[in-house]
């Protein structure tokens, strides 16, 4: 029999007629990446638009200062560190949930949602040495969802194809895919060695097969025809979350929409391009606000706004350069992605996993602003509680019901978070404790401070939110005791 932990019972009921789900998920936005979180050099009315209707919350976190290990979490909700393998995948890496086990998906198919990923997916496919030319299973079908279009990995990995279901989209007969992560495969010119044929040139990694002018981590022949158009990717992805909430407008369901917008590469469609100072890593945000406002109005559209609870983040903090030659840094200015906070993707500082993080639920939700630490590590349990089903004892191992948190009921939320960059930090109230590592300090290539040290840290992110005065020295007997409760929290293998 399922069980509930009693420290899990949180005040609020079921509703009588839970509420629809979409969760918008951004890639790499940075928590001063949207105007409703104080950017000014882009604006993001769509972004802001459903934040001044619902709540947003100032501490919020992704479990990891980088993808794969942040969407583990979302989907398990169990930390990623507690598993080997989990982290930035390449993109013919096998399936890294195991199918059976409890999901978010899962729970809300059980609830009767019809479910869907569109977009960005990053968690693996297959068994390993997968045929992109065959069913490719198991995958987001086998996990909890019913439907799904993908980018298997990332935008700057091979194989730059859409997968529907099991299938590549637009596959031809005569002209299979392969995919290598090792040896070079195909005769076609790399990036490295034809800078001249690229639309946007390499400036890190990102120097192999050449896909629609842009080199890419990895190699990949055939499937011509099936390759995408980066420019035309987040109308892909749209066209595609547009149609499943129309098909879906008479039943509960559950969209996971995780857009590509702004990962690299930064390529958004012509009618984007230019629309800020800031190139195109400016312009992505644009997109994304726009691919934002489509679903909105899709929903207004449908008279589904009141009965739909909307989430929208980050799957980890803001990158400037992250390995392209695309005029981020030079055309910056005075933008400051991570907002108040140090550190950005990669990174163990605040920046690595505060991202911003919006509610939005007509009449249930009352508009404003949130300081409580909440962690999308929770969304499981507590959409799990919203729907009315229960989480086993030991499924979700991390996975807190904070649902008043996230409705905005309880102002504090977690009494405890772990943010995860290679190293592992505790947050305890306003307190941060960085645990010691050998790791590098700074990340030249993407001029990241990790903020990593071989001695143990602590900031008070109340007085000190850029983390810039270690107080260890001076509190040794708090560093200690956050010292013993992370090794505690981590040989728990849970935390809730
Ligand atoms: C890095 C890539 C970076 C990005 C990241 C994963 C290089 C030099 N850098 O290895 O561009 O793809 O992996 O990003 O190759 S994430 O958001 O999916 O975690
Ligand atoms: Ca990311």
């Amino acid at each position: 029999m399922a069980t509930i932990t009693a420290q899990n019972h949180a005040q609020t009921q079921a509703p009588a007629k839970p509420p629809n789900v979409v969760i918008l998920y951004a890639d790499d936005l940075g928590y001063g990446d949207v105007s409703c979180y104080g950017a000014k050099a882009v604006q993001t009315p769509n972004i802001d638009r459903l934040a001044a209707a619902g709540l947003r919350f100032t501490d919020a976190h992704c479990t990891s200062a980088t993808c794969t290990p942040s969407r583990y979490s979302l989907l398990t909700g169990e930390y990623a560190f507690r598993q080997k393998g989990t982290g930035v995948l390449p993109g013919n890496a096998k399936l890294i949930l195991t199918p059976g086990r409890t999901t978010l998906p899962a729970v809300m198919q059980r609830a009767g949602y019809r479910t869907a990923v569109i977009g960005k997916w990053h968690l693996g496919l297959g068994n390993g040495d997968l045929d992109w030319n065959g069913s490719i299973a198991p995958g987001p079908l086998e996990v909890g969802f019913d439907e799904c279009m993908l980018l298997p990995a990332t935008g700057d990995r091979v194989p730059c194809v859409y997968v529907d279901d099991h299938a590549v989209r637009g596959l031809e007969a005569g002209d299979p895919i392969l995919v290598s992560y090792g040896k070079r495969i195909g005769d076609a010119p790399t990036g490295r060695e034809r800078p001249d044929l690229l639309k946007m040139k390499w400036f890190q990694g990102h120097d192999m097969t050449i896909v629609n002018g842009i080199s890419r981590i990895g190699y990949m022949t055939g499937g011509v025809k099936a390759r995408w158009v980066d420019e035309d990717m987040a109308d892909a992805f749209v066209t595609r979350g547009k149609q499943f909430l129309q098909a879906n407008k008479d039943r509960p369901f559950c969209l996971y929409f995780a857009t590509h917008d702004i990962h690299v590469p930064r390529v958004p469609h012509p009618r984007f391009q230019g629309k800020t100072t800031m190139g195109p890593r400016g312009d992505a945000i644009v997109q994304l606000d726009w691919c934002v406002g489509e679903l909105l109005n899709t929903l207004d559209e449908l008279k589904l706004t009141n009965n739909t609870l909307v989430i929208l983040s980050s799957d980890n903090g803001p990158v400037v350069n992250d390995g392209y030659v695309d005029d981020s840094e030079e055309k910056l200015g005075s933008h400051r992605p991570a907002g108040p906070w140090r550190g950005g993707k990669y990174s163990a500082l605040e920046a690595g996993t505060r991202v911003p993080f919006v509610v939005r639920w007509p009449g249930h939700v009352a508009a404003g602003e949130s300081a409580a630490l909440v962690s999308q590590v929770d969304l499981l349990h507590s959409l799990a509680h919203l729907v009315g089903q229960p989480i086993a004892e030991g499924d979700a191992p991390d996975s807190q019901n904070q649902l008043d948190a996230l409705l905005g009921k309880d102002k504090v939320g977690r009494d405890h978070l772990i943010e995860h960059s290679g190293s592992l930090s505790l947050r305890i109230g306003s307190w941060k404790y960085i645990e010691p590592s050998q790791r590098a300090a700074y990340d030249a290539s993407t001029k990241t401070e990790l903020g990593n040290a071989p001695v143990a840290q602590l900031y008070d992110l109340s007085k000190d939110p850029g983390e810039t005065t270690n107080l260890a020295a001076t509190e040794p007997e708090r560093t200690a005791g956050m010292a013993a409760r992370l090794q505690e929290l981590r040989a728990a293998g849970r935390s809730r």
